[in-house]
């Protein structure tokens, strides 16, 4: 089916799009995350979220936070590991050093499940919260949080096979990603955080129909993580047919595939 597609402001023409929702020209906007993973508080990648597989980059989160902030990077995407299994946070003292040593705003995820947990991080500077588990399981209170802290709250969707896990990646809840998602159609979520749990960590390349298939199938903006290895993967997310709105690296970055000025730059080209 021939549609005017989502495309990225350098590339304004008409292409072949598998995705009939996709009928607006988007201008990209696209941030670029910087992932910290907090475990025992120290800036970990895992791999495929298993916390047996982790790899230590900083004993000292903070300052990393405050290199990827001194590179340019206007985010940083923050995840409290131990918290994400625990339902509650744990990381609590690292996150709060990085709130004070950086001025880029923060989202953070991992174990945030109430209303007093979203409002504590909220107000000691997280500029988004994630909320993955509740978001499966608890939609009605996640609509409510929504509403209650409007752009301010994230929906993350770790997928494992097309469906959504949860509590650190540990369960799956059978539900399909997209399900989850349109739960949140219209709710004032900030956005949706698709992880592919399989690429994650992996250096494979992220999931990009996954991604597109999702990012088509809500109006919600859609980042992307999980997998991204080298620039070409910056690239061909910038130029995927869908309206996404970022994109989070972890491992690639803390391996030295690219600089965070490198992944910033590539974007650019993109951009207006
Ligand atoms: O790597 C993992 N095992 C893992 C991970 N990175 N488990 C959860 N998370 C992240 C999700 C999301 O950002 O990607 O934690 C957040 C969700 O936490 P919760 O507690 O709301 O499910």
């Amino acid at each position: 089916m021939m549609c005017l597609c989502v495309i990225p402001a350098l590339h304004l023409t008409r292409i072949n799009c598998k995705y009939p929702k996709a009928t607006h020209f988007h201008v990209n906007a696209m941030n670029f995350y910087p992932a910290i993973d907090l475990k025992d508080g120290k800036a970990v990648r895992l791999l495929r979220g298993d916390m047996a597989k982790a790899t230590i980059f900083s004993e000292a989160p903070m300052d990393q936070a405050t290199a990827f902030a001194e590179a340019g990077c206007k985010w940083l995407h923050l995840v409290d590991l131990n918290g994400a299994f625990a339902g509650e946070p744990v990381n609590v003292a690292p996150v709060d050093s990085i709130i004070s040593a950086t001025n880029a705003s923060i989202q953070l995820g991992g174990g945030i499940r109430d209303m007093n947990t979203i409002g504590r991080w909220l107000e000691k500077g997280i500029t988004r919260v994630i909320l993955g588990t509740a978001a499966v399981e608890k939609p009605g209170f996640v609509q409510e949080a929504a509403k209650t802290f409007p752009g301010q709250v994230a929906v993350g969707i770790d997928a494992r096979d097309g469906d959504a896990a949860t509590r650190g990646w540990a369960s799956s809840s059978g539900i399909k990603v997209v399900d989850v998602a349109r739960r949140y159609e219209n709710a004032g979520v900030a956005a949706i955080i698709y992880t592919d749990i399989n690429r994650d960590g992996a250096m494979k390349g992220p999931n990009v129909e996954a991604t597109e298939e999702l990012a088509n199938a809500v109006s919600i903006p859609v980042i992307a993580s999980g997998g991204v290895s080298c620039l070409k993967d910056i690239q061909t997310l910038c130029q995927c047919e869908a309206p996404l709105e970022g994109i989070i690296s972890g491992r690639a970055l803390y391996d030295g595939m690219f600089s965070l000025q490198e992944a910033l730059k590539t974007i650019a080209k993109f951009q207006n």
